[in-house]
């Protein structure tokens, strides 16, 4: 019996999220003892470097020493109150620091209760019911958000999940990433329906995409004509593509950012915030209800405050981005030469490849069309050679701090082997 048919006994689907399943390249998951820096160990004692990193929080490596210390110490002195203790202050403040456009913030436990509350406050501040979001794009699992959704659930082949009342499904707008004139068509019709539009400022749910040049603009500009909250999701950008996430790199200041990931550093936290005046609207300022028993749980807020306090040492991310290059460069040139067509894409910490003969990759359907298949062969190669790369032809890559020359080199002659498969 393996470790995953003894799960399923247990667990249903043996995961407790989907995509860790391997339904998306076949054969069974792989069950993690421990991690240490760049590396995992196996229940069966097989040293993998890791590029998926938690999907996406540990961008210090695992175990990091400043981190394990805060947890540990904090741990010491409670492990969860269910009332305010100052550690939720200091990283609020934190945050606010390193993402200006945050004004006030809410701590939750996950990306999805961030999205799925920042949803509730768009629609209570606005009294509208409408939202628009981008195919492809994830936002967590909350009813109004799975629709046309990408990760797991495209990945599953399920982007809009049977359980969502018809009634709800109406109120989600799904247009395509990247495409402006769709943007303004909506606008024109029914703009002043529109609560929100929550969009991935850099896709990273459908392998990465980057927004085309105007893209975030003009959605921020219709935004505020039609007086509806623009949303980030820096879920996954938020301080990893850049210190300031995405809203940071583009210059554009949305009304709403949520994020999770990084800002827990490898604990469960997440969070919503932006303006002032929309945040008031929240209880018990507002009417508009959310809450959370484990939210601002001490221990998540020092591993989260810890993760930021190294990130934002000067020279951090040109030196995270620095490796991230050189990863997804030498990636390139082995493909090059294998006469394997591969579209590459990095910010800062976070990459993308996919199996395709386009050059560059900018809407869903370019993805939808790659070769799966080829992405599944290339998979298991680089486990059978020792590299962990997220289980999804859809989900992108993050490396850490952690990785060094050395794990770079072992990973480029493993794609080099891997990648002679293919052609
Ligand atoms: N939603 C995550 C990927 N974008 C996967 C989470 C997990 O399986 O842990």
């Amino acid at each position: 019996m393996s470790h995953f048919t003894d799960a399923k006994q247990v667990i249903a689907g043996g995961v407790n999220s989907p995509v860790r399943a391997f339904a998306g390249v076949g054969g069974e998951p792989v069950f993690m003892k421990r991690a240490n820096g760049a590396w995992l160990e196996t229940e069966d004692g097989r040293h993998l470097i890791d590029y998926v990193g938690s999907w996406g929080p540990m961008i210090l490596g695992h175990s990091h020493p400043a981190v394990l210390e805060a947890v540990i110490r904090t741990a010491a002195d409670g492990m969860s109150f269910g009332a305010p203790s100052l550690i939720e202050t200091r990283l609020a403040e934190k945050v606010r620091d390193l993402m200006p456009s945050i004004e006030r913030v809410r701590m939750v436990s996950s990306g999805t209760e961030a999205t799925m509350s920042a949803i509730r406050l768009a629609r209570g501040f606005t009294s509208r019911d409408k939202i628009i979001k981008f195919e492809g794009c994830y936002h967590g699992h909350s009813d109004s958000l799975l629709i046309k959704a990408g990760s797991g659930a495209l990945t599953l082949g399920v982007p809009s999940s049977p359980g969502i009342p018809a009634g709800l499904a109406e109120h989600t707008i799904t247009l395509p990433y990247n495409d402006i004139d769709a943007i303004d068509t909506v606008f024109d019709d029914i703009g002043e329906q529109i609560a929100c539009v929550i969009v991935e400022p850099i896709a990273g749910n459908m392998n990465m995409i980057m927004p085309i040049e105007g893209f975030l603009a003009s959605l921020s500009r219709r935004c505020t004509d039609a007086g509806c909250v623009l949303i980030f999701d820096e879920v996954m950008t938020g301080f990893r593509v850049a210190l300031g996430g995405a809203q940071a790199l583009y210059d554009i200041k949305p009304d709403l950012t949520t994020i999770g990931k990084v800002v827990g550093g490898g604990l469960p936290a997440a969070a919503f915030g932006g303006r002032a005046d929309i945040m008031a609207s929240l209880a018990p300022d507002g009417p508009v209800y959310q809450a959370g028993t484990l939210s601002g749980n001490p221990l998540a807020m020092a591993a989260g405050l810890a993760t930021l306090e190294q990130i934002e040492e000067p020279n951090f991310f040109s030196a995270l981005s620095d490796k991230t290059n050189s990863l997804i460069a030498g990636l390139k040139s082995i493909a090059v030469d294998a006469g394997v067509p591969l579209a590459v894409e990095s910010q800062g910490g976070m990459f993308g490849f996919v199996f395709t003969e386009d050059d560059s990759v900018s809407s869903y359907e370019q993805v939808a069309a790659a070769d799966i298949e080829r992405f599944k062969k290339f998979f298991h190669g680089m486990l059978e050679r020792g590299i962990y790369l997220a289980p999804s032809a859809f989900e992108v890559g993050f490396i850490s701090s952690a990785h060094g020359d050395e794990e770079i080199a072992k990973t480029l002659d493993a794609a080099r082997q891997t990648m002679a498969t293919l052609a």
